[in-house]
C-alpha cells in the first residue's frame, strides 16, 4: 500500500526536481546549505537539517529515484537536500565527498556504500564531528554508521530471484550471476544467500560463475556477452543490479540467445519495460527506490533532532510512510520486494 502511494507520486513526477537531483544541485527550499557556521559540529545542534545523499555513483536511474524520494522528505521536514557522488562505483570513490561534507558540517550523510570497510574511517570522522550517518541500499559495517535503511529482508531478495530463474528455466541447468561492483555489500549479501537457497531448494540448478559489471552499462553489456561465450550451456542469468539487468536485457534482445537464455534479477520498470514487451524478460523484482530514499531521509531527520539514537527499539515516523522501529544492529526495514511482469509493469513509472 505504501508502494501504491508513492507510485501515484511517481506518476506525478516533477521533471525539474528529477533534473536537479541528477545534476547534484542543492534544494533551494528552507534551511541553510551545508556550510552553516555552527555546522552541527560537536553534535549539539539539533536544528542542522542539511541532508546530503551520496549514491554509489551518479547517473543511475535507481539512485535518481531514491534521491527524488529523499528530496521530497527533506522538503517536508523543512531541511536542505543535496546530492553528491562519484562517477564510478569503486570502493573508496566516495571518501573525498564524505570528507568535504564533514568539513562543511552537514547535519547528515545518507549513503549507499560500494564497500563495507573502505569508507568507514571517513564516516567515523564525520560522526566524530557531529554528522549523523545513515546508510541505505548498501550498508557499511555496522560500527561506521548510525542506521542502515534496508530495502527488504536480504533472504527475501535472494529467494525471489532464485525462484524466478528456477521457474523460467524449469528448475534445471546452468545459471550465471552478473553483479554490480565486486565489493558491493548489498549484492554480495544477496549472492551468498542466493547460492545457499538455490543449493537447498533446486539441486539441479547450478550457479556456474559470477561476473562484475561495476554498475556500469557498457561493462555490464560486455560481461553479458563474455558469459554467453564461455558457457555454451547457460540457461539463465540473474542480475541483482538495475544497471546490470538492463544492460544484459539489451544484449539478449538482439542476440541469438533471446528467448533461449532467461534473465531475471532486480530492475526498474522504466528500464525494463521494452524488454518485457519484446519477450526478452518474463519477470524481475525490486522495491520502490523512491520510498527507500524517503524513509532514509526521515531516519536522518530523526537522528539529527535526537528523536532516536539508532538503538534497537527506537521509533520514528517517516512522514506519509508511517511508523518505523529500529531493529537489531540499527537496521530499519522498508518492506517486501515486488515482482514485475507484463501484466503489471504498465502501472509503474520509475
Ligand atoms: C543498482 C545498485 C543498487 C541496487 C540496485 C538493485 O542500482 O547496485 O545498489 O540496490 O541496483
Amino acid at each position: 500500500m505504501t508502494f501504491a502511494r508513492k507510485r501515484v507520486a511517481a506518476l506525478a513526477a516533477d521533471a525539474v526536481t528529477a533534473a536537479l537531483a541528477l545534476t547534484g544541485c542543492a534544494d533551494t527550499g528552507s534551511g541553510s546549505t551545508g556550510g552553516s557556521t555552527d555546522g552541527g559540529k560537536g553534535g549539539g545542534d539539533a536544528t542542522n537539517l542539511a541532508v546530503t545523499f551520496v549514491p554509489k555513483n551518479l547517473g543511475n536511474p535507481y539512485f535518481d529515484t531514491s534521491s527524488k524520494g529523499g528530496k521530497a522528505a527533506v522538503k517536508a521536514f523543512g531541511g536542505t537536500f543535496n546530492e553528491v557522488g562519484p562517477a564510478e562505483a569503486t570502493p573508496d570513490a566516495q571518501v573525498s565527498y564524505i570528507n568535504t561534507l564533514t568539513q562543511q558540517g552537514v547535519g547528515a550523510i545518507v549513503i549507499s556504500a560500494n564497500d563495507p570497510k573502505a569508507i568507514c574511517s571517513a564516516l567515523n570522522e564525520a560522526r566524530d564531528g557531529g554528522v549523523k550517518v545513515v546508510t541505505f541500499d548498501s550498508d557499511t559495517n555496522a560500527d561506521c554508521r548510525d542506521i542502515f535503511v534496508n530495502q527488504a529482508d536480504s533472504e527475501g531478495i535472494a529467494k525471489v530471484q532464485i525462484d524466478q530463474i528456477a521457474e523460467q528455466i524449469g528448475k534445471k541447468g546452468e545459471v550465471a550471476i552478473l553483479s554490480a561492483s565486486a565489493n558491493a555489500t548489498n549484492q554480495n549479501t544477496w549472492i551468498d544467500l542466493m547460492k545457499k537457497y538455490a543449493a537447498s531448494e533446486y539441486p539441479d540448478l547450478s550457479i556456474v560463475e559470477t561476473v562484475y559489471g561495476d554498475d556500469d552499462d557498457q561493462t555490464s553489456f560486455d560481461k553479458t556477452a563474455a558469459l554467453l561465450q564461455s558457457h555454451p550451456n547457460l540457461k539463465g542469468i540473474i542480475s541483482p543490479t538495475t544497471v546490470g539487468i538492463a544492460a544484459a536485457a539489451r544484449y539478449l534482445s538482439t542476440s541469438e540467445y533471446k528467448g533461449k537464455v532467461f534473465l531475471t534479477g532486480l530492475g526498474t520498470p522504466n528500464q525494463m519495460r521494452e524488454y518485457v514487451k519484446d519477450g526478452t524478460v518474463t519477470a524481475f523484482a525490486l522495491w520502490n527506490p523512491e520510498d527507500l530514499g524517503y524513509l532514509a531521509a526521515y531516519a536522518a531527520d530523526a537522528l539529527i533532532t535526537g528523536k532516536i539514537t539508532g538503538k534497537e527499539g527506537d521509533k520514528f515516523t517517516a512522514g506519509d510512510l508511517g511508523d518505523y522501529t529500529v531493529g537489531a544492529d540499527g537496521v530499519v526495514l522498508l518492506g517486501e520486494p515486488f515482482v514485475f511482469n507484463k501484466d503489471n509493469i504498465g502501472d509503474f513509472d520509475f
